[in-house]
């Protein structure tokens, strides 16, 4: 069951920067893979929690620290059951899905991968799922395997079979990308990983926000997602990690809060998740992602799926019918974002005159510059789309587009 007409204008009016105009239209802000916009109870979470409730965490016997440290422990709980973890100990809490990949980089595959081995990550990934990898490779002599997609941005299984062998350690892959939208087949890739002997690590970057995970029912070994583009607050995310991993594996950064005994001959370090939490957490941050994942419950991932798949098939029809545009990325499972370009018209040029009619999409290579090069190009516009966009707003980007090939083309 999709979201009706009533539910999406209640929803808007949850979001208070969507009823602001820009350049004197009404903004319709179509740049959810960015960054995604936030609801007043996220809003008021950090107003409350600054105003009235802000301490340290962990090192405090006082009352007002010991609640913050409770407030950060009830959202460690909310995002295991979120992801559906075992335990809330495999819950970490990072910056984001970069820091979240670099910790396993630099956790696991520099503790246990060596020369010869090999990370398969697909043709069209994130530079934070790409650019880690290859500093491990540096580093250890391990090699890094590409997967490549079809004409339509696809990944082939039996390609992706043909890379897997025994010296596979690590596959990192995107649940959806951010640069063509294609949903991976993570579910079987996942398997085929594990039948390899390798671990599996996704990036939910694109993924949490659009449809439900199940970390358990995936079985991946790592999972991470960015609080901002969840409706939450910059500046934290989460990466799952199953336990056994989690604790094997070496902590990424090292100071206060992730030890257990320090002394100058010799320090222990503190179980996980703390042992990979150095330094003062993301507090606020972390406090106000609860509401964000609420917010994203309450409406529920069936609507949220169903309406954003209208979205992505009334768009798709009308972009394409734009004279001289060309959809980069038409896989048959496709998440609601739109890259596309136009005959001779650069796509910054795009999305500036795009922005006159109110309309804020994102141009350029979104960070996966390989997967750019893959189809001949140096850059897309991109339209990405969630539960509080109207079909309106893809009117108005339609009526922008043809107003930019008459002027431009
Ligand atoms: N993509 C986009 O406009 P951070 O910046 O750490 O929150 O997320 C990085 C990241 C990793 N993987 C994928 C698939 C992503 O989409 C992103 C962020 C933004 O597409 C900024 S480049």
């Amino acid at each position: 069951m999709s979201l009706n007409a009533s539910e999406v204008q209640a929803i808007r009016r949850d979001f208070p920067i969507l009823s602001r105009m820009m350049n004197g239209r009404p903004l319709g802000y179509l740049d959810n893979a960015a960054t995604t916009q936030k609801p007043i109870s996220v809003i008021e979470r950090l107003n409350t929690f600054y105003r009235e409730q802000y301490a340290t965490v962990h090192r405090g016997v006082y009352t007002l620290s010991q609640n913050s440290t409770w407030e950060c422990d009830e959202v460690r709980k909310k995002c295991q059951k979120f992801l559906n973890a075992r335990q809330a100990e495999e819950i970490i809490f990072v910056r984001g899905v970069t820091e979240g990949i670099n910790l396993i980089a630099a956790g696991y595959a520099r503790k246990f991968l060596k020369a010869g081995d090999e990370i398969v990550i697909s043709e069209i990934e994130h530079h934070a799922n790409i650019v880690p990898w290859q500093r491990v490779c540096e580093e250890k002599g391990t090699v890094l395997k590409v997967i490549p997609v079809n004409d339509r941005g696809e990944i082939s299984l039996e390609e992706y079979k043909k890379i897997l062998s025994s010296r596979t350690k690590i596959i990192s892959v995107a649940h959806i990308s951010n640069a063509l939208g294609t949903i991976h087949p993570i579910r079987e890739m996942i398997r085929l990983g594990h039948n390899a002997g390798a671990v599996v690590v996704i990036d939910g970057a694109q993924g949490a926000a659009h449809q439900r995970t199940d970390v358990q029912e995936l079985d991946c070994d790592f999972y991470c997602f960015s609080g901002h583009k969840i409706y939450g607050p910059t500046g934290v995310g989460v990466l799952y990690g199953k336990r056994e991993l989690l604790e094997k594996m070496d902590p990424y950064q090292f100071g206060g809060e992730m030890i257990e005994r320090v002394t100058f001959e010799k320090t222990t370090f503190a179980k996980p998740p703390l042992k990979f939490e150095a330094g003062t957490p993301a507090i606020a941050q972390i406090v106000g992602l609860g509401p964000a994942l609420d917010y994203v419950e309450k409406i529920g991932f069936e609507k949220i799926a169903a309406y954003e798949k209208e979205l992505l098939t009334e768009a798709t029809k009308k972009i394409s019918q734009v004279k001289g545009v060309r959809i980069i990325g038409q896989a048959s499972e496709k998440a609601a974002i739109i890259s596309f370009v136009m005959e001779d018209v650069h796509p910054h040029d795009i999305g500036t005159i795009v922005d006159q009619s109110g309309v804020a999409i994102r141009t350029g290579h979104h960070c996966a510059q390989p997967a750019m090069r893959r189809f001949g190009i140096p850059a897309t516009a991109r339209a990405s789309f969630t539960f509080y966009n109207l079909k309106e707003e893809i009117d108005v980007l339609i009526g922008a587009l043809h107003h930019v090939y008459e002027v431009l083309k």
